[in-house]
């Protein structure tokens, strides 16, 4: 089985400061918990930005300051911006980090409800113009699927030439309004993929480690972090996203799966 790419989701747009204390808002904090993440293991970093008080922001300004600052403490790690943003955001204002050429960004394939009465909002057209944009600055998407139709919509807009392949997935699972996190879910999906692609799984809340342990015995690979769950075990909140991807690195251990460097996780994902 090919190495483990271990990506840590270290900020996402919506939790808060309440939820869990060590959720990074200011760009030190944020350095922080790339850094602590990346010595632990993760080869990919999953990258939302805050203004300093916590408001999510696509500012492109905002993601510049912080991958410098990310690559001067952890130089060979990937950094992968999110073109998702927060709910209610306009794709121009989503699609500012690709404006600085990141190795890979997330391409989210599909909308789907999002809690009370929020909707995030990926229509094809948007899709399309997001695979587009990536192609022409040589940004790989990782297509983030929160359900099996936004695989089907992958690969049909690969077919009509707005994602290339090999395609590399992200299953988003356990949202409130997606797919759930059991395990015929995740089979669901895995099943549904292209052959020559590649897949990393992100659980929500206690579906973290339960689907991090399907994708290492399945040869996928594993997203944690602040951005999916905020707990080390059951009431216990998680300190740093750290500790996070150092339950996922002793479980892959246990199980006998090598760990990615982000040298090995390039040679992967054809960056
Ligand atoms: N914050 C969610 C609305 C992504 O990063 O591409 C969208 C999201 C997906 O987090
Ligand atoms: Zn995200």
């Amino acid at each position: 089985m090919e190495k483990l790419i271990i990506t840590a989701a270290i900020c996402g747009a919506e939790g808060t400061k309440e939820h869990n204390p060590n959720i990074p808002y200011t760009v030190e904090e944020i350095v922080k918990e790339a850094y602590g993440a990346y010595i632990e293991g993760a080869s990919i970093i999953h990258l939302h930005v805050r203004e300093d008080d916590g408001t999510p922001t696509q500012s492109k300004e905002r993601f510049k300051l912080c991958i410098d600052a990310i690559k001067e403490k952890c130089p060979d790690v990937i950094v992968q911006p999110s073109t998702g943003g927060a709910v209610g955001m306009t794709n121009a204002e989503r699609l500012q980090p690709i404006e600085l050429s990141p190795e890979m960004a997330t391409l989210d394939c599909g909308t789907l409800n999002f809690g009370g009465n929020d909707v995030f909002t990926n229509t094809e057209n948007t899709i399309k113009e997001f695979g587009e944009k990536m192609i022409e600055r040589g940004v790989k998407p990782e297509l983030e699927c929160f359900d099996k139709s936004m695989i089907e919509m992958a690969i049909r807009l690969n077919k009509k030439g707005f994602i290339k392949s090999p395609m590399h997935f992200s299953f988003v699972m356990g949202v409130n309004g997606g797919i759930g996190g059991e395990l015929r879910d995740f089979l669901f999906l895995k099943e549904s993929l292209p052959c020559d692609s590649t897949y990393s799984v992100a659980g929500l809340g206690r579906f973290e480690f339960s689907l991090a342990t399907a994708a290492i015995i399945s040869g996928g690979h594993v997203r944690v972090g602040f951005e999916d769950n905020i707990y080390l075990e059951k009431g216990v909140l998680a300190e740093s996203n750290g500790v996070l991807v150092a339950k996922v690195v002793r479980i892959a251990k246990e199980l006998g799966r090598e760990i990615a460097t982000p040298a090995e996780a390039r040679a992967i994902l054809g960056l």
